[in-house]
């Protein structure tokens, strides 16, 4: 069993630090933009007490353009190398199957596909592999998910997606052990949507994956709270604790210190 591996069977709720080795991510866009700047904070999350890494070189903010393979490769190989160094379980996040494949090879443990591994080559680049992987629900693409994000129910639209992905995976050979699912909070959905997704997220738990979810500083917050993006610290350690107490086991969060504190506090008393 590697180290994510046994981080899962645990009954601990795990926190996946985000690096965004891109120069226009939604709430950290050209922080991290160099290999270097990508490697301090590699050393900054570790210290703050991620459980694991998951590092992306294409945003999929709201209206984001596609990246070339080489311009995603050239920005997360290196970084990927250094945490993996670091001995830090590491999830890629990207859509494209080369990526995949060489984020492995690099040491990656997890992959996390926004696109459900619908890509063509997808599934497979997973299954030959022993890695783990992260099934997003989205609806749209990144360029126009939010235009018009419409449901008659979007709980049991968002489950009946996410079943039909696990089952495309197991039909390719990756083991349900492998595979973790995510509601896609943000991804195509309006302010309403997200809320439901909320407060029903144990629904998903039906379906017998783990489930992963990202909150942290999203638009939804600020919709709620009036805060711009950088101002989103309180709301998004209270979305990733309501997360965890209805059944997340893996919150995708910026501020991780101040997450481990809150987990820490629920720990104690649950
Ligand atoms: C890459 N990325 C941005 N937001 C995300 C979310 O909510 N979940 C997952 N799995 N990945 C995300």
């Amino acid at each position: 069993m590697n180290t994510l591996t046994q981080m899962l069977v645990s009954d601990r709720p795990l926190i996946m630090g985000v690096l965004n080795v891109t120069p226009d991510s939604f709430s950290d866009g050209g922080q991290y933009a160099t290999t270097d700047q990508a490697i301090q904070h590699v050393n900054r999350l570790i210290v703050e007490g991620a459980d694991m890494l998951d590092i992306g070189g294409e945003s999929t903010r709201p209206g984001s353009q596609p990246v070339s393979l080489e311009e995603e490769l050239s920005r997360v190989i290196p970084v990927i190398e250094f945490a993996v160094h670091k001995r830090i379980p590491v999830s890629i996040d990207t859509s494209k199957p080369a990526v995949m494949r060489a984020a492995i090879r690099a040491g990656a443990d997890l992959v996390n596909d926004v696109n459900a591994l619908q890509a063509p080559g997808a599934l497979e680049a997973i299954a030959e592999n022993s890695a783990m992987v992260c099934l997003m629900h989205m609806q749209g693409t990144p360029e126009t998910m939010q235009n018009t994000p419409h449901y008659s129910d979007v709980v049991t639209e968002v489950q009946a997606f996410l079943a039909q992905r696990i089952d495309a995976a197991r039909n390719a050979g990756i083991p349900a052990e492998r595979i973790l699912i995510d509601p896609g909070f943000g991804f195509g959905k309006t302010l309403e949507h997200n809320l439901t997704l909320l407060q029903q997220l144990d629904r998903l738990l039906a379906l017998g994956c783990p489930i992963l979810v990202g909150l942290s500083r999203k638009s939804m917050l600020g919709a709620i709270t009036g805060n711009t993006v950088d101002s989103r610290l309180h709301a998004s350690v209270a979305a990733a604790l309501l997360a965890v107490i209805k059944g997340a086991k893996i919150v995708r969060v910026h501020d991780v210190k101040a997450t481990r504190d809150a987990l820490s506090v629920l720990e104690a008393v649950i």
